[in-house]
C-alpha cells in the first residue's frame, strides 16, 4: 500500500491533518512534541468510480463507494515535528527523519499564517515565516540523506571500484529502507555533471548535490499551507507559490471540525467538498453552530474546500501518478467469484502492466498469466497492455480456467 508522509516543524498542524483524514483521536496541542512516535493510520484517496460510467451497483469490498466516489484506502503516517539542526540530531531528530524514510511521497506542512516560530513555538500571525520554514526543512531533508551516504562512502566507493560493481546497485542496496528505489539512482547519476568522475573522487560537495537530487526524485513534495483560516494565510500563498513547488491551501482544523460533525450525524459532508448540509439545526450547540459558520466563511466560501482530501488526492494521482484499477474475474457481470459488482479498486504506478497488475494481486496469478480483458473496451489484451486510469481488468490464468 502507498504511504503518504506527513512533516513539518512543530505545531504547524501536522496532527489535526492526520485526525481529520484519519479521524483517529491522536494527542493535538499547542507544544512542540507532543508527537513522541510516528502515528500510521488509513486515509482514502477519492475518484470517480466506474459504476457511474456503467449504471451499476456495486459492492465495494477493498475499498468504499459513496454517491458514486471510490474511497480507496493508503497508509497516512504523522511524524513528529522537525526543528533546524534535525539532521545533526538537535530535538529528536534523526528518529523523527527515520520515521518519513518509507513515505511514497511527502505532504510538507508549513504555518501558512506565520503563527509559529522557526522551533514551532506560537507567536502572532504574520510573525512566522513559511517560506523561510520551507528552507530549512529542504536543508534537513537533504543532510539527512547526505549524511547516510556520507557514513560508509569511502569504503562503499572503494568497493564499487576495485571489485568493479556497478554504483547504482550498491547504493540501491544501502538506500533500500529509505524507499529509494534503484530507477531513480540511475535517473539521477545519469543527470550528474561530474558523473565521469570516479566515487573515490567526489568531494563532500558533490555528495551534497547527488544527496539533493536523490531526494527531489525519490521523495516527491506537496506544500500544504496550513491555517488558511488565520490572517496572513493568503500573502503567504503567493509567495510560496513563486517556490516552484506545487502549494495547496489548507485548514485541517476547518476539516476535523466538518468530519466530527460528520460522524455525529450533524451535517451532510463530504470530504473534498465545497460545501456542506446542516441536518438538524436543533441538535446543534451554539458553539457546534458557530464553528460550522466559521469553517463557511473563512474556508469554504474563500478557498472551495478544507484542501485535506486534495492534498491527500493531489499527491497520489499527480505527483506520484497513480492510476486506478478494478479487478474482476466476470467480464460481463463485472463481478468476483462470490457474485460482488466491482469489489476492488486498486492504486497503481502509472504505466504498470496488465502482467504487472496480476503479479500484485497474486504471485500465481502472475506465473500463471495468459491475457488480460480489458473489460469496458471488451477487447482481450496481451501481457504488455498497460492500464489506464479507470481500467477494468480480468485476467486469465493457466489456473482460474477450470
Ligand atoms: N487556526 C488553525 N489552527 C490550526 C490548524 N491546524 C492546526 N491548528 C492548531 O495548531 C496547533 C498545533 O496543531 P498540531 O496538529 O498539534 O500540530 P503538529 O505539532 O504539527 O502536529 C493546535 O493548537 C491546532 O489546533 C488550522 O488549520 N487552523
Ligand atoms: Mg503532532
Amino acid at each position: 500500500m502507498v504511504m503518504i508522509g506527513l512533516t513539518g516543524k512543530p505545531n504547524v498542524g501536522k496532527s489535526t491533518f492526520f485526525s481529520a483524514a484519519t479521524l483517529a483521536t491522536v494527542p493535538i496541542a499547542s507544544y512542540p512534541f507532543t508527537t513522541k512516535k510516528a502515528n500510521i493510520g488509513v486515509t482514502y484517496a477519492s475518484t470517480n468510480c466506474v459504476c457511474r460510467e456503467l449504471k451499476i451497483q456495486d459492492n465495494p469490498v477493498n475499498s468504499q463507494c459513496i454517491d458514486g466516489v471510490r474511497y480507496i484506502p493508503v497508509k497516512l503516517v504523522d511524524c513528529p515535528g522537525l526543528v533546524p539542526g534535525a539532521w545533526k540530531g538537535r530535538g529528536l531528530g534523526n528518529q523523527f527523519l527515520d520515521e518519513i524514510r518509507k513515505a511514497d511521497v511527502l505532504l510538507l506542512i508549513l504555518d501558512a499564517a506565520g503563527s509559529t516560530d522557526e522551533e514551532g513555538r506560537p507567536c502572532k500571525p504574520g510573525l512566522g515565516d513559511p517560506v523561510k520554514d520551507l528552507k530549512f526543512l529542504e536543508e534537513e531533508f537533504d543532510m539527512w540523506i547526505f549524511q547516510i551516504l556520507k557514513k560508509d562512502w569511502d569504503k562503499l566507493a572503494r568497493k564499487t571500484e576495485t571489485l568493479r560493481e556497478d554504483l547504482a546497485s550498491v547504493l540501491a542496496e544501502k538506500l533500500a529502507g529509505l524507499q529509494i528505489k534503484k530507477h531513480f539512482i540511475v535517473q539521477v547519476l545519469e543527470s550528474l555533471d561530474f558523473k565521469s568522475k570516479k566515487p573515490t573522487q567526489w568531494t563532500d560537495e558533490n555528495l551534497k548535490i547527488f544527496a539533493e537530487k536523490l531526494r527531489k526524485t525519490s521523495k516527491p513534495i506537496l506544500i500544504v499551507a496550513n491555517k488558511v483560516d488565520l490572517p496572513q494565510a493568503e500573502e503567504n500563498i503567493g509567495r510560496l507559490k513563486e517556490t516552484g513547488y506545487p502549494v495547496i491551501p489548507c485548514s485541517a482544523e476547518a476539516e476535523l471540525v466538518l468530519r466530527r460533525a460528520s460522524e455525529k450525524g450533524l451535517i451532510d459532508y463530504k470530504p473534498g467538498n465545497h460545501e456542506f448540509k446542516i441536518l438538524d439545526e436543533k441538535k446543534l450547540t451554539e458553539k457546534q453552530f458557530s464553528a460550522l459558520n466559521m469553517v463557511k466563511e473563512k474556508v469554504l466560501d474563500r478557498f472551495g474546500s478544507t484542501g485535506v482530501q486534495n492534498a491527500i488526492n493531489f499527491s497520489l494521482f499527480n505527483l506520484l501518478g497513480m492510476i486506478a484499477v478494478y479487478p474482476v474475474e466476470d467480464e460481463n457481470k463485472f463481478t468476483d467469484h462470490e457474485g460482488r459488482v466491482l469489489p476492488d479498486c486498486y492504486l497503481i504506478p502509472k504505466g504498470t502492466t496488465v502482467k504487472e497488475f496480476a503479479y500484485m494481486i497474486h504471485t500465481e496469478l502472475g506465473e500463471n498469466f495468459i491475457y488480460a480483458v480489458e473489460v469496458k473496451g471488451k477487447k482481450r489484451v496481451g501481457e504488455d497492455y498497460m492500464i489506464k486510469h479507470g481500467d477494468i481488468i480480468k485476467i486469465v490464468s493457466a489456473k482460474s480456467r477450470g
